[in-house]
């Protein structure tokens, strides 16, 4: 305490206290058959979801406050936007594959939280601003990551967009940009006093078929869409794993253009700016291809007695 008074500081410090990669297709939603989507499936893709289910359990026993969610499906080509509202209530339909994600949603955002980041982001020099239209839809991303993590919906969410830094510039760009808004949302978790979860909403390999099987649940289907693909999807869970994460960073140009990752968002080197470059394992909950992309579902846990080798 005396410390802190020294410090200058009134509050105590917020913490993250997990970081989660989540990738999102909505084929994972509709395996489910939750009663807010309206498509109906006999499963599928089973090493996600039971993936899914046990980091649901780890996270249900650890006290949060809020859920922060980077997404690449909100695309914002001018900044970096926050969600500002503290209802948003709609249908939300993936456009690529509405014959199976059409969900319905009603979900609660921290928009203090979300100011805070907001603030810092501006004061770290990026372009920024908070979504407060009450008609915006949320993205397929942030639903799907958000409902297998926590299916209750049982705490408020902040949702931020992806600035496509990469589209105009580069990966090297969408580097640069990730890690100032990460290091820029951890100032801001400190300051806030909250318990804060981060997840990157993302696939690893992107490179997916174009066309659908009859039965999008046939699981004769799936598959990897190339072998060095998962070669590199590979390498990755290997480096999480060993704790490489400053390594990752520096070969996330090399790893996103070969496989067309969508870590190009920027949502994962955001996550790790923001947890300070984890040098200790992830624990890996599952790997699996959807539709020919390659998606881990990862954990990182900065209380050592709380970290376990699942898989
Ligand atoms: O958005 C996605 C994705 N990331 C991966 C696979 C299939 C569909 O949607
Ligand atoms: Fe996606």
């Amino acid at each position: 305490m005396k410390r802190e008074r020294a410090l200058g500081s009134t509050m105590a410090d917020g913490e993250i206290v997990l970081g989660c990669l989540a990738p999102h297709p909505p084929h994972l939603v509709y395996a489910e058959n939750p009663a807010q989507n309206q498509p109906s499936s006999e499963g599928g893709w089973e090493m996600l979801r039971w993936g899914y289910a046990a980091l649901a359990r780890k996270l249900a026993k650890i006290e949060y406050d809020t859920i922060v969610v980077f997404t690449p499906h909100w695309m914002t080509y001018i900044g970096t936007h926050f969600l500002g509202l503290p209802n948003f209530k709609s249908l939300s339909v993936d456009p690529i594959f509405p014959n199976l994600f059409r969900y319905s949603y009603d979900l609660t955002v921290d928009v203090e939280l979300s100011e805070a980041m907001h603030k810092a982001t501006a004061e770290a020099g990026l372009v920024t601003k908070m979504m407060r239209n009450p008609d915006f839809r949320v993205d397929y991303g942030t639903i799907t990551s958000c409902h297998l993590l926590d299916p209750n919906w049982s705490k408020p969410i902040v949702t931020i967009s992806s600035n496509r830094s990469r589209d105009y510039y580069s990966v090297e760009v969408m580097n640069e940009q990730a890690t100032a808004l990460g290091q820029a949302c951890r100032r801001a978790i400190k300051e806030s006093g909250k318990k804060v979860v981060l997840v990157s909403s993302n696939s690893l390999s992107h490179r997916h078929f174009t066309t659908e099987a009859p039965l999008p649940e046939d699981m004769s289907r799936e598959h990897i869409y190339n072998h060095s693909q998962y070669i590199w999807d590979m390498k990755m869970v290997r480096m999480m794993r060993e704790g490489k994460m400053q390594e990752i960073i520096d070969i996330m140009p090399e790893f996103t253009e070969q496989t067309i990752a969508e870590t190009d968002g920027g949502g994962l080197t955001w996550m790790m700016a923001a947890m300070a470059m984890p040098d200790y394992p992830a624990e890996i909950y599952g790997y699996q291809s959807v539709i020919g992309t390659g998606n881990a579902i990862a954990a990182w846990d900065p209380d050592e007695t709380r970290r376990e080798v699942v898989m």
